[in-house]
């Protein structure tokens, strides 16, 4: 049988890395069928497109994942594909949380002929054989013997065969920069995010936070030999495709268990499988020091911060207790001592949040070693206690708000200020911590590093609004590079001039410092963009 794995595109912003769940159930399908993977965040298709290539294709079976925000245009391709008589089977935190509403059991339209439930890891063959034979059941959930529900394991983690699987679509190069960047260095005609886990879980439990329902608050690691593994994998089809591979490690919060964290990374150390890589991890995991060193030795570059608020009593009502703003600045610190920023993530519409938040935040934020920050809003999702305290209160505006959803637009009302003016916060973070002027001063602030860091922070904060916020497209782009001429200048010239090249830093060198999102090309990051990343809405992750 011939099965296709789809994601909708979220219809904002274009994802700059594929979703790992593909990946994950191709390499656990069982043998003799036959999956191709579409993302249509890399490869946008509407639904009459889908219907016609999964009847062109002779496709058996079409599995489909999506989160809350794309679940809407999840439902409208399965409708197409399923009106063309071809099943579908859907998975994912939305559908587990909701499985009457994709099977039509609330009194609605039906989308998918079966729902995997939670973790799909153990269940996904069970349907693949189900399907081949035409028997498919309605919900699949992972259990034990005794019918009762349980986590699969991570010690036998599948091995994805990076070395074959097909990353065309996933390639951040544009074709026509291919052959010229193939000559850079060690070769840039790819470049590419993967994402890796290395365990889930987290028991934190935040308010807006639907990872310790879905992944459950015990945490399960991988082997560390298993992760090493998959990242030699990776590093050796980048040496072998003259490109470059980033590896987004998407464990919700990556330092969980700092001691196994430490014990991976000097394993990746030990073994040479160091590659460029970003992580969440939360502020308070970020106090140790031999972790920082080892972050950095190991290839770190980024680390998302779910930050959410500066403000305790905020942090306080979701649950969030655990980061403490005054620590903020001491972590950042730290890190960028050893040439590792972070992804600042910040939430606006919190109950204590009155108007001015944002400038009032993005005072703290000039303050610390420059980085990325990012703006989102409170958002109920489905099922998590942030949804039920709203409801029981009485003050979700719109209840079912994935039904038609609308990118950064609030679905309850906040305590001490309107809808209108949360949102009004939120466009005046992203305005003034990406304008020409922060751009410049972020730069400035890296004045005693070598030059390949300062480039690296300019390209980042250039492009990393535009995966979030709906501000780009081709002319955007010529306009955000004119607004930024000083700085382009400038910096061309000391390139020029080349005496800066080693700075006065004695940061190990490093090729191609910093990278990760900085070195996403513009096109990319270009298009129509506007979400958050991780976990901002509700920040999600760490
Ligand atoms: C990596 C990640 C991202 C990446 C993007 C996704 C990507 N390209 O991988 C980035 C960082 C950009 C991101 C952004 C956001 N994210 Co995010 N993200 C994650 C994260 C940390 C890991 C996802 C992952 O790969 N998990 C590991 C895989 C193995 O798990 P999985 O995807 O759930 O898949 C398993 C099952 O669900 C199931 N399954 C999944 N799909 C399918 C499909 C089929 C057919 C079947 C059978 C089974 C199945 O089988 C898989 C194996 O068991 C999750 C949290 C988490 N731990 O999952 C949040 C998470 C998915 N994100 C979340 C959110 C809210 C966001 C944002 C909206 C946050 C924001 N406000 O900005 C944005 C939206 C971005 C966008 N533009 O769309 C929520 C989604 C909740 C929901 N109900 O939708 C999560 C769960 C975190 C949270 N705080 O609750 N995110
Ligand atoms: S927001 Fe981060 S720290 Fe909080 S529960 Fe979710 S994953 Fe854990």
């Amino acid at each position: 049988m011939k099965i296709l794995l789809y994601s909708p595109d979220n219809g904002v912003t274009r994802n700059f890395m594929p979703h790992l769940w593909m990946f994950l159930l191709q390499a656990l399908t069982p043998a003799g069928h036959e999956v191709v993977l579409i993302d249509g965040n890399a490869q946008p298709m509407g639904e009459s497109a889908i219907a016609q290539f999964v009847r062109e294709q002779n496709i058996g079976l079409v599995g489909i994942g999506a989160m809350t925000r794309m679940i809407a245009k999840a439902y409208r391709i399965a409708d197409a594909i399923r009106a063309v008589g071809v099943p579908v089977v859907m998975g994912g935190p939305h559908v587990t949380e909701l499985a009457d509403e994709a099977l039509g059991r609330d009194g609605g339209p039906r989308h998918a002929d079966a729902v995997a439930l939670g973790e799909a890891d153990e269940t996904w063959p069970l349907i693949v054989n189900d399907a081949a034979r035409g028997e498919l059941k309605e919900t699949y959930a992972p259990v034990d013997e005794a019918g009762k529900e349980r986590k699969p394991s991570l010690k036998a983690y599948p091995v994805i065969p990076w070395q074959s699987i097909s990353l065309d679509q996933f390639n951040l190069v544009p074709k026509l920069a291919t052959p010229l960047l193939n000559r850079v260095g060690e070769g840039w005609g790819t470049f590419r995010i993967i994402p890796v886990e290395s365990g889930r879980g987290c028991p934190y439990g935040c308010e807006f936070c639907t990872v310790t329902g879905f992944f459950g608050d015990s945490i399960r690691f991988r082997t560390n030999e298993s992760v090493v593994n998959e990242l030699l994998l990776l590093k050796a089809r980048s040496r072998i495709e003259q490109g470059q591979i980033a590896v987004f490690f998407i464990d919700d919060n990556f330092a969980i268990n700092v001691k196994r964290t430490k014990s991976l990374l000097r394993d990746i150390i030990a073994a040479g499988a160091q590659v460029h890589w970003v992580a969440q991890i939360s502020a308070n995991l970020l106090r140790d020091e031999e972790l920082l060193d080892l972050i950095a030795a190991s290839g770190g570059k980024w680390v998302f911060i779910g930050m959410e608020s500066i403000d305790p009593t905020n942090l306080k009502d979701v649950n969030k207790g655990f980061n403490k703003p005054g620590e903020y600045a001491m972590v950042l610190e730290r890190l960028a001592r050893r040439n590792v920023y972070a992804i600042t993530s910040f939430i606006f519409g919190m109950d204590n949040d009155t108007v001015g938040v944002a400038e009032r935040t993005l005072k703290q934020v000039r303050t610390w070693p420059p980085g990325l920050p990012i703006f989102g809003l409170l958002t109920p999702l489905p099922s998590t206690p942030l949804y039920k305290r709203l409801e029981t209160a009485g003050r979700l505006t719109r209840p079912k708000h994935w039904k038609e959803f609308i990118p950064f637009a609030m679905a309850h009302t906040p305590l001490k200020m309107t809808i209108e003016e949360a949102h009004e916060e939120v466009k005046y973070g992203w305005a003034h911590a990406y304008s020409p002027q922060a751009l410049a001063q972020a730069v400035d602030a890296l004045d005693d590093q070598p030059l390949g860091y300062r480039v690296n922070i300019f390209l980042a904060r250039l492009c990393f609004r535009g995966i979030y916020f709906p501000m780009m497209g081709r002319l955007a782009w010529v306009k955000l590079i004119a607004q930024n001429r000083r700085t382009i200048f400038r910096l061309m010239w000391e390139a020029l001039r080349g005496h800066r090249t080693l700075g006065r830093s004695h940061a190990a060198p490093n090729t191609f410092p910093g990278l990760i999102v900085s070195s996403v090309p513009a096109e990319i990051i270009t298009s129509e963009v506007g979400g958050q990343i991780s976990h901002a809405d509700p920040s999600p992750v760490a």
